[in-house]
């Protein structure tokens, strides 16, 4: 029986990945790598800032150190961060807090199992701290999806075993790091039917097709 959601943050509650394109765009410009595109992004979501960095520079003739990379990625953050700055409870996603307010109300524990290191700032400065009962981050983990970690932490932090928690993801590296940690998997967003998961949908589910998932 379900008795915990583990929800992604960026694409599922917020919608950051903008924001994060528009950071790792302005990084790829200034190292000339004028081929970084939206495409590229895609496999971004989800894995850790250094991960995303690979992805960037995979499109560079020139080879960075590790030294290198850590300045770069370090600098990218503070272009993400800079844009966060004005960022308000209305990057919230549609239905997002009726929807928690909801699951709460049946008793359902709640946390965020999400890759960034910035996930508390996001999560106080868009109002959704209060609605949550746990937060699992970056800052709690050294591995990446499609490692499970993440998802264990906030299992562990739940007090829950992983076969009853449901990972809810818009990235595949999310759904692929559900599985590995055997618990079930919602996929949503722009890419919700095509990423194996136990269950999809555009949005967030209603409360109707949450019934089904949770009992
Ligand atoms: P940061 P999620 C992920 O968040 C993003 O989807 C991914 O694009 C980003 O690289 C990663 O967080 C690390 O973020 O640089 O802020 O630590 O989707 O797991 O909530
Ligand atoms: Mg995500």
């Amino acid at each position: 029986m379900i008795k915990g959601i583990i929800f992604d943050l960026d694409g599922v509650l917020v919608s950051t990945d903008e924001l994060h394109y528009q950071a790792w765009k302005r990084l790829a410009d200034e190292l000339g790598i004028t081929a970084f595109n939206r495409e590229d992004n895609k496999r971004q979501r989800g894995v850790s800032r250094m991960a995303s960095l690979e992805v960037v520079l995979e499109k560079s003739d020139k080879k960075y150190t590790d030294e290198e990379k850590v300045e770069l990625a370090d600098r990218k953050n503070g272009y993400y961060v800079e844009l966060l700055q004005n960022m308000d409870d209305s990057a919230v996603l549609k239905d997002v807090k009726p929807t928690l307010k909801a699951l709460k109300e049946k008793g359902l524990l709640l946390a965020v199992g999400s890759a960034s290191k910035n996930a508390p700032a996001i999560l106080e400065k868009t109002g959704l701290l209060p609605l949550l009962d746990k937060v699992s981050c970056g800052l709690d983990t050294t591995k990446s999806k499609p490692d499970p970690e993440v998802f264990l932490v906030a299992a562990k932090k739940l007090n829950l075993d992983p076969s009853e928690c449901i990972v809810v993801e818009d990235s595949q590296a999310g759904i692929d790091a559900a599985k590995a940690g055997g618990m079930k998997s919602l996929s949503v967003g722009p890419f919700y039917d095509s990423m194996g998961a136990d269950y999809s949908a555009p949005l967030l589910c209603d409360e109707k097709d949450w019934d089904k998932i949770v009992s």
